[in-house]
C-alpha cells in the first residue's frame, strides 16, 4: 500500500515537472502567448528559409515583439511578403509586431514570414530549430521549428 502511494505521487510529480503551463509559470507573458503549427520550408544550400507558425495571444494585454533570433541563424529578420501589382517583394516589418488580447496571428507563405539567414550548421528536412521572440516587456518566448520538405504546404 505504501509503495503504490509513493509510485501514484511520484508519477504525479514527474506529469506536473513536465507540464509545460508550470514551466513557463515564472513568465506570465509566455504562457499567456501560445504558440502552434510552427514549420520551416527547407532551402538547399545557404539560401535563406523562411519560417511559420500561429501565434494566439491568450493573455488580458497587448503584446509586442521587438525582434526574433536563433542559434542557428545568424540573422533572423520578421518579413511580410508585398504584392505590387503581381511584384512581389518583402519588407522589414521593423521594431515591433502588436498584438492585441485575445488576438491571433498566423505567419503564412505569402504573408508574414521570419526570415532565417545566415544558417549556422547544416540543416535537413526533419531537423527541429528553436527560435526565440523577443517582446517589448516580459521574457522571451521559444518556439521550437520543424524543417519541412521544399514541396510542404503547411499545416
Ligand atoms: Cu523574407
Amino acid at each position: 500500500m505504501m509503495m503504490k502511494k509513493s509510485l501514484i505521487r511520484a508519477l504525479l510529480t514527474a506529469t506536473l515537472i513536465s507540464s509545460p503551463v508550470l514551466a513557463s509559470a515564472q513568465n506570465e507573458e509566455a504562457k499567456a502567448v501560445e504558440t502552434s503549427d510552427a514549420w520551416i520550408r527547407f532551402t538547399p544550400g545557404t539560401t535563406p528559409m523562411a519560417g511559420y507558425f500561429t501565434l494566439n495571444n491568450a493573455s488580458d494585454r497587448t503584446i509586442t515583439i521587438t525582434s526574433a533570433e536563433s542559434a542557428d541563424f545568424g540573422q533572423v529578420m520578421m518579413h511580410q511578403t508585398i504584392n505590387n501589382n503581381g511584384q512581389m517583394s518583402m519588407q522589414h516589418m521593423g521594431e515591433g509586431l502588436e498584438l492585441k488580447a485575445g488576438e491571433s496571428l498566423s505567419f503564412n507563405p505569402g504573408g508574414m514570414h521570419l526570415m532565417l539567414m545566415q544558417r549556422q550548421r547544416p540543416l535537413s528536412p526533419g531537423d527541429h530549430v528553436s527560435v526565440t521572440l523577443n517582446l517589448a516587456d516580459g521574457a522571451p518566448i521559444s518556439v521550437e521549428f520543424e524543417v519541412k520538405p521544399i514541396s510542404y504546404e503547411g499545416p
